[in-house]
């Protein structure tokens, strides 16, 4: 158990996410890992085990404290036309806290998680009265800007923020969209920037003992993402071919989705060569280890989890001038942002990336500089920690 610890009382926290390899589900279950590590009782509720849980148990002591995992089966039946995914939320977190009780629950992405909390709360009420667990909602990004603010989902999704007992989002950015697009009042939302672990995403040692499977001398780009349109994939394969016309380098596409066929056969039609679709890859650090420039030319982002990822394993950053992007990312200093959708931009700022190590070097260092000193996991977990034990009656 933590040193302080033992005088306050263990939480028993319910986390919600989506079990993917995107940043939501990455931060929902590095939370409650590092939770469990501190010695509180976690219980994680996915449809599938998370990414980040491969190799943990579904019921795995940690630390001081152990963690469950809950898997949340959605029954299909003839009549549904889509299975009702929200109430299977809603009664498998019902049921557990009935059983075990629950202080809290952290559900990532409101859609529909806020509103599977809101329902299991308003049930666990009937039984639990003001010990019913309370509800803190973490905004993700399109459950703002794109799925919650879609007319049928506004009302409901708006609805079910309102009534979370506190509501987090990970970059100024995003409040501020909350609150230009639902309408919230004077609702407090408390900005919680997104984190990495500084010890596993590290940058590569300098040391001659240390094997590399790189090619002597070519530099080499990295984009990884779920390879969602909002990614544009088409930029990232242009904005390398573009480099590639000028300068020798490779490029590895790391994650997987619903672009990458359209993504290979646009590579193999054009005749681009030195480009690897990885797939999902669990050891995105050593993949990360491995190359020199991180691409992220998305349309969107509310953080970008993954340059951060980048940055702290030392890499310089080459990404949109967009969204949450610009508080991860110091233009000219650990990376260059760029207009969306300007080739040419990121084309040139791609040369000048390979062209120069050292200017590379510098500003992959400034990267790792930012994410210790200003998104490292521990001071991170510190302030969700604070948030739950804030809210009564559970506090000390
Ligand atoms: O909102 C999404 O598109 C999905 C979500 C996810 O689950 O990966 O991504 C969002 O949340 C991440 C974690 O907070 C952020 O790093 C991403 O920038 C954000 N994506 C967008 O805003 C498009």
């Amino acid at each position: 158990m933590r040193p302080g610890m033992a005088s306050e009382r263990r939480l028993r926290i319910g986390i919600a996410c989506y079990p993917t390899f995107g940043g939501s589900g990455v931060i929902a279950t590095e939370i409650g890992l590092e939770m469990a590590r501190r010695g509180h009782e976690v219980h994680v509720f996915a449809y599938e085990k998370p990414a980040r849980l491969e190799g943990v148990s579904d019921r795995q002591e940690l630390g001081a404290g152990i963690l469950f995992f809950h898997r949340v089966e959605v029954r299909d039946y003839p009549v549904f036309h889509q299975p009702p995914y929200a109430l299977a939320m809603a009664s498998r977190i019902v049921d557990v806290a009935a059983h075990g009780g629950l202080d809290l629950l952290h559900v990532h992405y409101a859609v529909p998680h806020a509103t599977s909390a809101y329902l299991a709360r308003e049930v666990l009420r009937e039984t639990l009265g003001a010990r019913a667990p309370k509800i803190i909602t973490t905004l993700h990004g399109t459950d703002i800007t794109l799925v919650g603010s879609d007319p049928s989902y506004r009302p409901i999704t708006r609805f079910s923020i309102l009534k979370s007992d506190a509501v987090t989002v990970p970059s100024e950015y995003l409040a501020a969209e909350t609150r230009a697009r639902f309408d919230v009042g004077d609702m407090a939302i408390a900005v919680l920037p997104n984190f990495v672990d500084t010890d596993r995403f590290r940058p590569r040692e300098a040391s001659a003992d240390v094997p590399s499977s790189r090619a002597a001398g070519v530099p080499r780009f990295v984009h990884v993402s779920n390879l969602r349109p909002v990614k544009r994939l088409g930029d990232v394969l242009a904005i390398f071919a573009g480099v590639r016309r000028e300068v020798a380098c490779e490029l590895v596409v790391v994650g997987d989705g619903p672009d990458r066929v359209g993504g290979e056969t646009w590579v193999r039609e054009h005749g681009v060569q030195g480009v690897s679709f990885l797939g999902h890859h669990l050891e995105v650090a050593d993949v990360l280890r491995e190359t020199d420039v991180f691409l992220l030319p998305s349309e969107l982002e509310s953080f970008g989890v993954a340059a951060l990822e980048a940055m702290a394993v030392g890499l310089p950053v080459l990404a949109s001038a967009v969204g949450g992007l610009p508080e991860v990312v110091e233009h000219g200093r650990s990376g260059f942002l760029a207009p969306v959708g300007d080739v040419e931009a990121f084309v040139k700022r791609g040369i000048a990336l390979v062209t120069q190590p050292e200017l590379a070097r510098a500003m992959g260092a400034r990267g790792r500089e930012i994410a210790v000193e200003r998104f490292a996991l521990g001071p991170a977990v510190d302030r969700y920690e604070t948030l739950y034990r804030s809210l009564a009656p559970f506090s000390p």
